[in-house]
């Protein structure tokens, strides 16, 4: 079709077509496309990286995705293919560009109750933008192609394509196939799709009037790589900026236009700038949720704009008085042409506000920023954190209270930062830094969990060992999921019982002796003021570092303000 078809294995190439594309790293459990590893052996020098399990092999691609913008890929044999399909929910929650490979059925013998067999397909369908299958090896072209184009185009997120065989052995066969690669598909975002010109002067209109308006950025600012376009538009005009816990590096904690992440898993001053608002304008942002405190913050009502790449997502949760529909770096870029500057003047009052409510959070906690109590108290990590992660770092943070502490009092203090959160699943942090890492080994990855999150994929330390991936993963160890604790108070209509911990505690246990254990550096921190060197020790030792930080299970994580 192409004209310079030539007769080929699958594996060769789809091991070609991988190399093309950039990829570097692939995480699976074997086996599953055994040809395609032998192919890459021999003529890529792509890792194949073998996990501990199907689902951290997909949060490890979800990480590697997040991190770099580029597709994450990640391969289960048949009997693992749900395990794989249950680590791309997070993935499809985040809309993070991860390609699921799988081992599947062969119509010659299927039907016949095949050892491992079931319809894999459907389980993919609520986690995935395109569910498919490879049945001929002649397809394997043109439908790698359509994985990177419809993982990266538009609101990115997670493909799956079942190939022929429970061991995806249709790799074997042979065809006239061309290894086209469209290198444009490769990284978010393929296409920077331009505004209106009348929506953008619309919007533009409606900011410049207001008097308290506030941006709300989230992952779609990321995704589009718009942070420096945000924060001049905000700087140009005046206006403060909330984020999504998933948009958090979209503006330095630092900055005095920065209020901090809105909604459930937040910081107090950013819900109530956001509820004193007078015009709210989402940018990237599903408006979900948890980034609104389910829709009451802002209450819906509150006069709203919208941009966003994907025509579904205006006006979906907020009634819209202009909306705008493109890549937000174009659009913000085409904001900041027309803004003008003069109409900052009476926004000057509401800035003021902003800076007094920044004031009055960094006051009110900065005793637990800083506090020397003994178990640690978490917020502590989180002020060390803000102080000594290094300028390029990229911080991955767990869900729970590691959501919770992170979101809601670490502060990014430059631009060159990154920050990834796990988008709701308990155990993504850790397996997403190993990707994270591997994906860019020059940048320092520190991984924020708690112990109950740490747990769940705690092989992988041995995974990240074997391949000197060297993240730094602090643990928040309290000895138990304390999130529950309120949870379960509840339950037990106001006090629970000295039994009902055993619902939500563990044994004690050192962490950094059993990374240790498995060949990692392992570091014990009992006293706060050993956190800092702890991170220096850890981050110069280039090899994978767990720091198990003995914290107080009695504290518990601000909650949000309506
Ligand atoms: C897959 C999954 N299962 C269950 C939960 C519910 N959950 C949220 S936080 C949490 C406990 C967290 O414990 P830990 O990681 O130790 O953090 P801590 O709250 O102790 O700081 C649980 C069970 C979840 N978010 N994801
Ligand atoms: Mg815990």
């Amino acid at each position: 079709m192409l004209g310079h078809n030539r007769k080929m294995t699958g594996a060769e190439c789809l091991a070609d077509m991988l190399a093309g594309y950039g990829v570097t790293h692939v995480f699976m459990v074997p086996a599953v496309l055994r040809r395609t590893f032998a192919e890459m052996e021999r003529r890529t020098k792509i890792a194949r990286v073998h996990c501990h399990g199907e689902k951290s092999a997909a949060y490890m691609a979800d990480g590697y995705a997040r991190a770099s913008g580029k597709p994450g890929i990640c391969m289960a044999q048949v009997i693992g293919a749900l395990n794989l399909a249950a680590g791309l929910r997070d993935a499809w929650l985040a809309h993070s560009p991860v390609i699921a490979f799988t081992g599947g059925r062969d119509p010659k013998t299927k039907f016949r109750k095949v050892y491992q067999e079931i319809d894999d397909v459907p389980a993919f369908e609520p986690v995935t933008k395109f569910n498919a299958t490879v049945d001929d090896v002649a397809r394997i072209p043109d439908m790698l192609r359509q994985a990177f184009r419809t993982a990266t185009s538009g609101t990115p997120g997670p493909v799956h394509l079942q190939f022929r065989g429970n061991e995806g052995q249709v790799d074997l066969e042979e065809a006239e196939m061309e290894p086209l690669v469209e290198a444009q598909f490769a990284r978010v975002p393929p296409f920077r799709p331009a505004p209106e010109a009348a929506h953008v002067k619309a919007a533009l209109d409606l900011l410049q009037r207001a008097e308290r308006p506030i941006i709300v950025a989230g992952g779609g600012v990321r995704a589009s790589g718009a942070a420096r376009e945000l924060v001049a538009l905000a700087e140009a005009l005046q206006i403060p900026i909330a984020t999504s816990l998933n948009g958090k590096d979209s503006i330095p904690g630092t900055h005095a236009l920065s209020i901090g992440v809105v909604g459930s898993y937040s910081r107090e001053s950013a819900n109530r700038a956001v509820n004193r608002a007078d015009l709210v304008c989402f940018v990237g942002t599903e408006t979900g949720g948890m980034t609104t405190h389910f829709w009451a913050v802002p209450p819906i009502g509150t006069p709203a704009i919208q941009i966003d790449i994907d025509p579904e997502a205006l006006g979906r949760n907020y009634p819209l008085q202009a909306s705008v529909l493109g890549d937000a770096k174009t659009v913000l870029a085409a904001m900041l042409k027309q803004a003008d500057a003069a109409s900052a003047q009476k926004r000057a009052a509401w800035v003021k506000e902003i800076a007094t409510l920044r004031a009055d959070w960094y006051g009110k906690y900065k005793s637990l920023l800083e506090s020397e109590a003994a178990p640690i108290h978490p917020a502590r990590i989180c002020g060390e954190l803000t102080k000594h992660v290094p300028d390029d770092a990229i911080v991955i943070v767990d869900t729970g209270h590691a959501g919770m502490w992170m979101g809601g009092m670490y502060d990014l203090r430059s631009a060159s930062q990154s920050y990834m959160r796990s988008a709701g699943h308990l155990g993504w942090a850790f397996p997403a830094g190993i990707g994270a890492k591997a994906a860019c080994p020059e940048r320092p990855v520190v991984v924020f969990t708690g112990d109950a999150g740490f747990w769940y994929h705690i092989g992988e330390v041995e995974t990240a060992v074997r391949w000197n991936i060297a993240s730094v993963t602090i643990v928040n160890n309290n000895g138990g999921g304390n999130q529950s604790k309120r949870g379960f108070d509840r339950a037990y209509g106001g006090t629970q019982t000295e039994q009902a911990r055993e619902l939500w505690t563990y044994n004690p246990m050192n962490f950094a002796k059993l990374a240790e254990d498995m060949g990692a550096l392992g570091i014990r921190v009992e006293r706060a003021g050993e956190i800092a060197p702890a991170l220096a020790r850890a981050l110069a030792a280039k090899r994978p570092a767990v720091i198990d930080i003995a914290t107080d299970i009695e504290a518990l994580a601000p909650t949000a303000v309506a």
